[in-house]
């Protein structure tokens, strides 16, 4: 880990810039991904590096979406992978979902090590190494998915995700909810849950969430779902960046 003195104001910011930069080098992270880190770092810069409170409430929805699902599935990118391997592998035990490595830029190689990773990080039964699905209209390769993963699921937690895909998803009647720190980003827009905020504050509040509403019954998850409002979320976002 680079020397990086806890006083600095930008401490977080730098220490998960390092993360992404080690992804890269492990062969987890794509080149990519660094470009997407940047940009997401300067939304974050105006959001006041911070969960706002529509996020948080975006993050709760999230939460109960996942605890009500038939099949809940929480995507993995190479950014998730070198930013939340353990937070993502916690949120998936507070709710029941499977994991599943799915790449933009697939390539076999980066899978088994995202896989690796994860398992190392305690997951078990990591999805996404058989391919033997498809969303419908996208081409061959971003196509890819397992069919008893997302493509068999109801619900998917799509981290960081490209505008193309995140449409398609939501085309094949998925509940999909989105983490990008660009509110105005076509992902974020396709999202039944939008949820505005750093994926590295985002995961682990999900899973705060997760665990304060294990015991609540299916209509308190539904209230919760219901309540929310995502052009509220989004036109909240969109303020808090135009006027901190
Ligand atoms: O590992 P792969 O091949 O699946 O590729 C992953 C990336 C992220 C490179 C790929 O999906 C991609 O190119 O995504 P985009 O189109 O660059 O979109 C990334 C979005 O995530 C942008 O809107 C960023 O603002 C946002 N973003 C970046 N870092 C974070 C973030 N949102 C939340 N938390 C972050 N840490």
């Amino acid at each position: 880990a680079p020397e990086i003195p806890e006083s600095h104001p930008r401490y977080e910011s730098l220490l998960t810039r390092h993360r992404i930069e080690a992804g890269v080098d492990r062969g987890l992270t794509s080149r990519q991904g660094l470009i997407a880190q940047g940009r997401g770092e300067a939304f974050d810069y105006l959001l006041g590096e911070e969960t706002i409170p529509s996020a948080d409430d975006a993050e709760r929805a999230a939460a109960a979406h996942l605890l009500r699902a038939d099949h809940a599935v929480l995507s993995v990118n190479g950014n998730v992978a070198a930013l939340a391997p353990e937070e993502t592998v916690a949120l998936a035990a507070a709710t029941g979902a499977d994991i599943e490595v799915n790449l933009f830029n697939r390539t076999d190689e980066r899978i088994e090590r995202i896989v690796e990773h994860l398992n190392a990080h305690g997951a078990e039964g990591v999805k996404g190494t058989t391919a033997d699905g498809r969303i419908p209209g996208l081409d061959h390769e971003r196509a890819k998915v397992d069919a008893d993963g997302i493509g068999s699921a109801d619900v998917v937690l799509v981290p960081l995700e490209d505008g193309d895909r995140a449409e398609a998803l939501a085309a094949m009647g998925k509940t999909e909810l989105v983490v990008d720190l660009n509110p105005m980003s076509r992902s974020a827009r396709s999202a039944a849950v939008p949820i505005i905020d750093n994926l590295i504050r985002a995961v682990p509040n999900m899973t705060d969430h997760a665990r304060e509403l294990a015991d609540a019954d299916e209509s308190t998850l539904s209230s919760i779902v219901d309540s929310f409002d995502r052009e509220a979320a989004l036109a909240a976002a969109e303020e808090r960046i135009r006027a901190p």
